[in-house]
């Protein structure tokens, strides 16, 4: 019928869920005042929606809570969670909230499942871990309680459920697995459990499910013909059952290709295709498909061109099919809604469409397919005249920005050779073998976010906000100088995120005063939004970073945040290529590189976390995204100095796919995260033959857990094992904002014994 959405937006519009996880982490609620809060999240939702359009009782409202993370509730719902957590689960099976949180988060000797990024996005997940010790059974049945809460309160619901394909093939081998063993090989034993649930769901009145899938629009290490013969076997299987509700099978971030018509044929009652990322090719038969077409951004944030949305609708039925209008992905990439946001000014909120706003118009989309557009004549009208306003604003095309990137010439994407700077480097800064420094961040005290807000809210002066701030740097140095560490950081207390803080200081951006979006369980992120072109206006780091070096010897690192990380975690433009957007960012970090050098800073690090992250689902589009992203880098470093060291910091451990790019962003340092996955990078890295330094993480910096020296240890030698003592330092794994001073200074004082240990041998 009419309109739906692929899910909407879990953490609620003020975060209650976040305050309610932290909370009872801390001790401070109980699982039932947990319970209660998430389920007046659900609720509120539900009628949020209802109220916007979507029908109540025809499964057009997907249900797709989730306390922490939706592949971690796979994990624990099909019971297969690692063996190390067998104390931690109830009598009669399955976890409590609390078995449930020490799976994210780890506690004590207990390494919690690995995170990493969800398909292109900023969001991540929670790695399933999976061996043939794996036992599959039906042990949570939390989806079949939330569809018949709903359906307490007056909603037929759509059970959101990661699909079988993708929750395995996102998994990895359990540590007892043999080597060689592929989690896909239990699809069968999955497939079971998978028939339990939807004998359960249909028992409990449920008419649609929503089973995601996509892993199906990815080209992943596994052979296409295996991956596509695997469909066709899962989806047999799942139709075959004689007791299930209708099967909607959603690929959201790309286009299905053909894995279409392998699901077609095996007959699912409905397919969710992603019409803003991906395409369907003009010559596929779909009659007597239904095919859900994502026809409106659910990853970014502008208002939709309703036109051009109902042509690709238009266009799916010619081939065909019967067709539902629906987001492209679901809603919970982008924030509630753009009620508080009226800071923003009339013009820009006109350009922008949040997950409320996409709803309406994707109500909108509906009745202008059933009624025929006269019926919505006035909202299609409206949104013309914004994409207009948009297209026309004179921030989105500025003759200066334009004209000095036009200036810019080859020269300017290339650094004097490796060995020329290594040398003038080595004897400007003399460090040990095995350097140690941290990433960038130290921990974000509620005193730093207290003196921030009073800054905001015009309760501290600009003066007294500053020296707050220079108080924080002062104390940070000279912690880092008591431990002991080679290079030091000013902690970053003046910025709120490491995105943000540059958005808020640049021309073409503006930010958002709730525009919150789910990053991992309880952690949020309020992307930027990137509108126009992007200039510098004046120097934006240079007086933290001069202040911080006047109170040591030792190094102070510069740190920026990278073009490809500014675009990857802001709402960006899409009106142009994202190439052009990342040079016009890369160009004013390389004038704002040129004031640290002039200012005495000496080490200067570029942060790339998301450069993985961005990478393109589709093997076919690789090359041309690595050209760009690495090229905005060289445009931003490459007029450093030969004595000046440029380093660099990813994030996520899948690095197979790019080390060459690594290659090519041309630091002389480069740190990486390595310690949940226990360094296993570090072979494919030393194989391709890498000249240059790197820090692989040695400390999980996601959990509360502190690592003892012995665990450090350990993970430097095996660093050392594949690559020499000169090219490597020693780090966490990632910035420490989210950390407390106790563990912090408690997990660096490891990291220096181990490094002195290590040093020693
Ligand atoms: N900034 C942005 N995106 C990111 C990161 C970031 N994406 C990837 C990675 N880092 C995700 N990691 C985090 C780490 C910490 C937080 C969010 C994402 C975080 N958020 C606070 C919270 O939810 O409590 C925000 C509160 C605040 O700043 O007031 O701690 O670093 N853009
Ligand atoms: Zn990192």
């Amino acid at each position: 019928p009419g309109g739906t959405i692929l899910g909407y937006p879990r953490i609620g519009r003020m975060r209650e869920l976040k305050r309610a996880l932290e909370s009872f982490w801390k001790g401070a609620s109980t699982e039932a005042d947990l319970e209660s809060v998430a389920k007046e999240v659900r609720l509120a939702n539900l009628e949020r929606l209802a109220a916007l359009g979507l029908g109540r009782a025809d499964s057009s409202i997907p249900s797709n809570f989730s306390f922490y993370d939706h592949m971690l509730d796979a994990s624990v719902a099909f019971g297969v969670v690692p063996t190390r957590f067998k104390d931690y689960e109830l009598e009669h099976g399955g976890f409590d909230l609390s078995g449930y949180s020490v799976i994210a988060r780890g506690e004590g000797d207990k390494a919690p499942l690995e995170m990493t990024k969800w398909f292109d996005s900023n969001y991540h997940y929670l790695v399933p871990e999976i061996g043939p010790e794996s036992t599959f059974e039906l042990a949570s049945l939390r989806w079949v309680d939330e569809f018949v809460e709903a359906k307490e309160a007056g909603f037929v619901t759509r059970p959101v459920i990661p699909g079988p394909l993708t929750f395995l093939y996102l998994s990895k081998p359990s540590d007892d697995a043999p080597t060689g063993f592929e989690p896909i090989e239990r699809l069968d034993d999955l497939l079971a459990t998978y028939d339990d649930l939807l004998a359960e769901l249909a028992a409990a009145g449920a008419e649609w499910v929503q089973i995601d899938e996509p892993i199906l629009v990815a080209d992943i290490a596994a052979d296409r013909s295996e991956v596509l013969a695997n469909a066709a076997k899962a989806y047999a299987n799942l139709v075959g059952l004689e007791k299930r509700p209708a099967l909607f099978v959603a690929a959201p971030y790309h286009s299905l290709g053909d894995a279409l018509p392998v699901l077609k044929d095996a007959g699912v009652d409905a397919i969710g295709i992603d019409l803003v990322r991906g395409s369907v090719p003009a010559d596929v038969d779909l009659t007597g498909a239904t095919i859900v077409a994502g026809v409106v951004d659910g990853h970014n944030i502008w208002r939709t061109d309703l036109d051009e949305a109902l042509r690709k609708a238009d266009a799916v039925a010619a081939l065909g099919a019967t067709v539902t209008v629906s987001s492209s992905t679901s809603l919970f990439h982008v924030p509630h809604t753009l009620q508080g946001e009226e800071h923003l000014g009339e013009e820009l909120l006109s350009w922008l469409a949040f997950a409320d706003e996409k709803v309406a118009e994707i109500v909108t989309l509906a009745a202008a397919r059933e009624q025929g557009e006269h019926a919505v004549a006035g909202a299609l009208g409206e949104a013309r005249a914004a994409l207009k306003a948009r297209a026309e604003h004179p921030g989105t095309n500025r003759a200066d920005v334009r004209d000095a990137l036009a200036e810019v010439d080859p020269g300017w994407f290339e650094r004097g050779p490796y060995s020329a700077r290594a040398a003038a480097q080595a004897n400007r800064f003399h460090l040990p073998e095995l350097a140690t420094t941290t990433i960038g961040s130290f921990p974000q005290t509620p005193e730093i976010r207290k003196a921030r807000a009073a800054w905001a809210k015009g309760e501290l002066s600009d003066a007294d906000y500053e020296q707050a701030m220079k108080d924080e740097i002062a104390s940070v140095v000279r912690l880092q100088e008591d431990l002991g560490l080679d290079v030091l950081v000013h902690g970053e207390a003046e910025r709120n995120d490491m995105v943000q803080y540059f958005a808020e200081l640049l021309d073409g951006f503006d930010v958002t005063k709730n525009g919150w979006v789910q990053s991992y369980g309880s952690r949020c992120t309020r992307p930027s939004i990137l509108w126009g072109d992007v200039a510098r206006s004046a120097p934006m780091t240079v007086r933290w970073a001069e202040y911080a070096q006047s109170l040591s010897d030792k190094p102070v690192k510069g740190m920026l945040t990278g073009p490809v990380t500014i675009l990857a975690w802001s709402f960006v433009r899409d009106d142009q290529p994202l190439g052009d957007t990342a040079n016009q960012v890369g160009l004013a970090l390389r004038q704002e590189i040129a004031d640290l050098e002039a200012a005495g800073i000496g080490i200067i690090q570029v942060d790339e976390p998301a450069l993985r992250e961005l990478l393109p689902l589709k093997k076919s589009e690789q090359s041309a995204y690595l050209d760009w992203s690495v090229n905005s880098f060289r445009l931003a470093t490459s007029g450093a100095k030969d004595d000046t060291q440029v380093h660099t910091h990813l994030c996520y451990s899948e690095f197979g796919e790019i080390i060459d790019a690594i290659d090519g962003l041309n630091a002389d340092v480069t740190s990486i995260e390595a310690a949940r996955s226990r360094m296993e990078v570090l072979p494919a890295i030393r194989s391709h033959g890498y000249e240059r330094q790197i820090g692989p993480g040695v400390w999980d910096i996601h959990s509360p857990r502190v690592p003892s020296t012995q665990e450090v240890t350990e993970l430097l030698q095996l660093a050392k094992d594949s690559i020499p003592g000169k090219q490597l330092w020693v780090n966490p794994d990632c910035g420490l904002k989210t950390r407390g001073y106790a563990e912090t200074t408690e997990t660096l004082t490891h990291m220096l014994e181990a490094t002195r240990a290590v040093r020693g041998v």
